[in-house]
């Protein structure tokens, strides 16, 4: 089982991940983690936030020598903006003994965690909850889900993806895909396909940083060279497209997940929503052919061996510089939402950061499938697997279903 949690505020001295279920053998070096740490940087419309950071990872434990132990990584990356909080966010309490709380937020912002926090968590100030509601977080899973993208590669595994909407703009999306599709998508400021759509893009970022308002978006992430066969249909938690869909609803600011036609195939007939199968596909489908790929790549819960295909949708950031209304908390008129430096949107982010969380639910369900504490045994029982696959189809097209 692959498992990580995380820690750290936004603006705390760091933010740490421990991922737990990588096996032995795994050739890591910090620069595998750090070119995606990068990219979730990028993206026209970013705050001035992403001028100060330049994200890079420290192997705490769980890697010698330039390869896993099997042990729990654990990772280390600095807040370089912690320096301009010190004041704000030291865990020790003031010298003076007056615990009044510094850059104190009393103005909840409409759509961020702040509201909700601060009831729940019944606190004075919602810094308290949006240091750790922050989409700062992102890094960490970030850095884990580049170890698990690294497991990954080594059973054929390429995790992508694109941004298709942005704001009102809808870019039209190549057929095929762009192979590497990252190498392609990289290229652009917005991180899409289309280069009038970008520069489209650019301008209704432009438009709205002028109107102090903010985009949301969607992005699709696109997994190829998966297996037939991860996750299963014997148990609800157990279901790959279920699993999928957590982890990537569980983003900041993600309200919508689809997988394949997604919400569009409930206006199909089932005659048009399905994908026929036939004989002499590749080893990867376990020998079957589709001509087709409106699942998405899932079937009851299981990988089909084509491309896992997945949107996401993102909020427009709840903050913005001409804010909407809100109550002070602290005397309890009505206000208007406290502006903080934030970004115009950070939807080119948000790809990055579902590959991620894809590769996360990928590496585990591959593990769980493969079982092996080392590399060397996962291998060896991918092999095997693939020859059994094999081996069924030989018999199968030779007419001897059983
Ligand atoms: C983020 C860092 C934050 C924001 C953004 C994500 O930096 P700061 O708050 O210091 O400007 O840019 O956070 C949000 C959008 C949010 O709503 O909290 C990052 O590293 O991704």
């Amino acid at each position: 089982m692959i498992r990580f949690t995380t820690a750290g505020e936004s603006h705390g001295k760091a933010l740490v991940a421990i991922l737990e279920g990588v096996p032995a053998g795994l050739s890591l070096v910090t620069d595998d983690v750090n070119r995606d740490l990068k990219r979730r940087m990028q993206g026209y419309g970013r705050g001035s936030r992403m001028k100060i950071e330049s994200d890079a990872v420290e192997f705490i434990s769980g890697v010698r020598a330039g390869e896993t132990l099997g042990s729990p990584i654990a990772l280390h990356i600095a807040n370089k903006d912690w320096a301009n909080w010190v004041d704000v966010m030291d865990p020790a309490p003031n010298p003076d003994g007056d615990n009044t709380r510094r850059r104190r937020l009393t103005r909840p912002r409409p759509g961020h965690a702040d509201m909700v926090g601060v009831l729940k968590y019944d606190r004075a100030d919602a810094r308290d909850i949006l240091e750790r509601a922050s989409a700062r977080e992102t890094a960490a899973r970030v850095a884990c889900g580049a170890v698990c993208r690294k497991l990954l590669s080594e059973f054929g595994v390429e995790i992508g993806s694109h941004v298709v909407e942005l704001g009102s703009v809808k870019a039209e999306v190549p057929d095929p895909l762009p192979t590497p599709l990252n190498d392609a998508a990289d290229q652009s400021d917005t991180r899409c396909l289309d280069p009038n759509a970008t520069e489209s893009m650019k301008k209704e970022i432009d438009a709205a940083k002028k109107d102090g308002d903010t985009l949301g978006g969607i992005v699709e992430v696109i997994a190829r060279g998966v297996i037939v066969g991860l996750g299963s249909h014997v148990s609800w938690d157990r279901k790959l497209d279920g699993r999928l869909a957590g982890a990537l609803m569980s983003i900041p600011a993600a309200k919508g997940v689809e997988i394949g036609l997604g919400f569009a195939v409930a206006r199909r007939r089932g005659s048009e929503a399905h994908d026929e199968i036939g004989w002499d596909g590749p080893a990867i489908t376990g020998g079957v052919l589709r001509s087709s790929n409106r699942a998405g790549g899932v079937e009851g819960g299981i990988t089909t061996g084509q491309p896992l295909v997945i949107r996401v949708a993102k909020k427009p950031i709840s903050t913005l510089m001409r804010p909407l209304d809100t109550v002070n908390i602290e005397t309890g008129e009505t206000a208007k939402a406290q502006s903080e430096r934030s970004d115009v949107t950070a939807v080119p982010a948000i790809g990055v950061i579902a590959e991620a969380m894809v590769a996360l639910v990928l590496a585990d369900a591959l593990v769980e499938k493969l079982g092996g504490d080392t590399l060397q045994d996962l291998r060896n029982a991918h092999d095997a697997y693939v020859e059994r696959l094999q081996r069924r189809w030989d018999e199968l097209r030779s007419g001897g279903g059983r």
